[in-house]
């Protein structure tokens, strides 16, 4: 069993699947604490964790032509100059489930729950791509990362990002060997994995093991046949995967965590509780609550940490408090955000399903009971 050899998790994770171990915190506890803690943190694998021995992990960063080829140790990269930000990193099958309900999509079915938030710590990507001797004149190039994780034929986890973005020092991406502080836990990557703040989950390629500037993008199964959306009118005959870029940015995004689809509440006040957050550093300057099926709208406050202009790599989490209205049996609870470019979620998953089930970010919407 190659999964005999997974780390334990925390028994609180929502499993969507064990082999290869997919999980996800429950909504309360979700948005409990602005940086979720690393043993709740929602989990992605693709194929069995490995174990790595931090003394002999070694990180190969190829060099241009001319340049340099890099073998780092995990000394090594304690030498680059440390940086530290606040991530939120989210699958791109987040809330698969509502898009299934509509109609059958292919994927794990994950709720509002694929999507967490870090403090990530490690060496800034550009630095290491500099030292190697790479220059961003390779303007159409693509780093590409690979994982020292793999399927029985060798075949190993792999992801690209542009090249304009790893050499920007303002897109922040790292290479990440701390998580809240603590060495990245197994799950999520030990000892090094990268982080693209604001782009697809997908492309935090964890347990990393080469780094590569390239003329194309990565050639990896993730890269070129998966993690990319379709008209809804394109099924799995007609799908043409090299027709549409991969996903990098995610689009603006708003979830309901309390109180939960079905609950009764108290009459008297509701509370509704939630996160919202945008892709490309885009900041989520509004959040709209419904109690009436979005006939009629409030403003939610925002909490937690400010967002810095373009570079809003964190969600924010957002409250309402508000009177449940005279005489009524249920609520029809609706969240939407709103990003500094003004994009919006569409109201309902009809025009948005796609095949694969990703890019779910229709308003979320919960159904309550109000005591009698
Ligand atoms: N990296 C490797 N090596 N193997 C993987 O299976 N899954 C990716 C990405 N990086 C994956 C990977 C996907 S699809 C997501 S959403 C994130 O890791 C999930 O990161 P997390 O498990 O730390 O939440
Ligand atoms: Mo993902």
């Amino acid at each position: 069993d190659p999964y005999a050899d997974d780390p334990i998790r925390h028994p609180a994770l929502k499993v969507n699947s064990q082999r290869p171990f997919n999980a996800e915190p429950p909504p309360e506890l979700l948005t409990e604490n602005y940086i979720t803690p690393n043993p709740i943190f929602f989990t992605r694998n693709h194929l069995p964790v490995p174990n790595l021995d931090p003394d002999t992990y070694r990180l190969h960063v190829v060099g241009p032509p001319g340049g340099q080829s890099l073998c780092l140790s995990l000394d090594d990269l304690y030498q680059f100059p440390k940086h530290e930000i606040t991530v939120t990193l989210q699958c791109a099958g987040n809330r698969r489930s509502e898009m299934t309900r509509f109609k059958e999509v292919r994927g794990l079915e994950w709720s509002a729950g694929a999507i967490s938030t870090a403090r990530w710590a490690g060496a800034r990507l550009c630095d290491v791509l500099a030292q190697a001797g790479h220059q961003l004149s390779e303007t159409e190039a693509h780093v590409c990362f690979e994982g020292l994780d793999s399927d029985p034929t060798g075949t190993a986890y792999g992801a690209s990002i542009p090249l304009a973005r790893a050499m920007d020092p303002e897109a922040e991406v790292l290479l990440a060997y701390e998580m809240n502080g603590q060495p990245l836990p197994r799950d999520h990557g030990f000892p090094v994995r990268v982080v693209v703040p604001g782009v697809v989950g997908a492309r935090h390629v964890k347990w990393l093991g080469k780094v590569s500037v390239e003329p194309e993008e990565s050639y990896s199964h993730w890269q070129r046949r998966d993690y990319k959306g379709f008209s809804p009118c394109v099924d799995w005959d007609t799908v043409d995967f090299d027709s549409a870029p991969s996903i990098q940015e995610l689009p603006v995004q708003s979830a309901i965590t309390q109180p939960k689809d079905g609950e009764t509440i108290e009459s008297g006040e509701v509370t509704v509780k939630g996160y919202a957050w945008s892709g490309g550093g885009r900041a989520v300057v509004r959040v709209d609550v419904s109690l009436d099926g979005g006939l009629t709208w409030q403003v939610a406050e925002l909490d937690g940490e400010e967002q810095r202009a373009r570079k809003a790599w964190a969600w924010r989490l957002w409250q309402l408090q508000a009177p449940v209205p005279a005489g009524k049996k249920e609520l029809n609870i609706v969240c939407k955000a709103v990003d500094d470019s003004y994009n919006v979620q569409p109201d309902t998953v009809a025009p948005i399903w796609n095949l694969r089930g990703v890019l779910s970010n229709a308003w979320h919407r919960v159904h309550v009971h109000v005591a009698p």
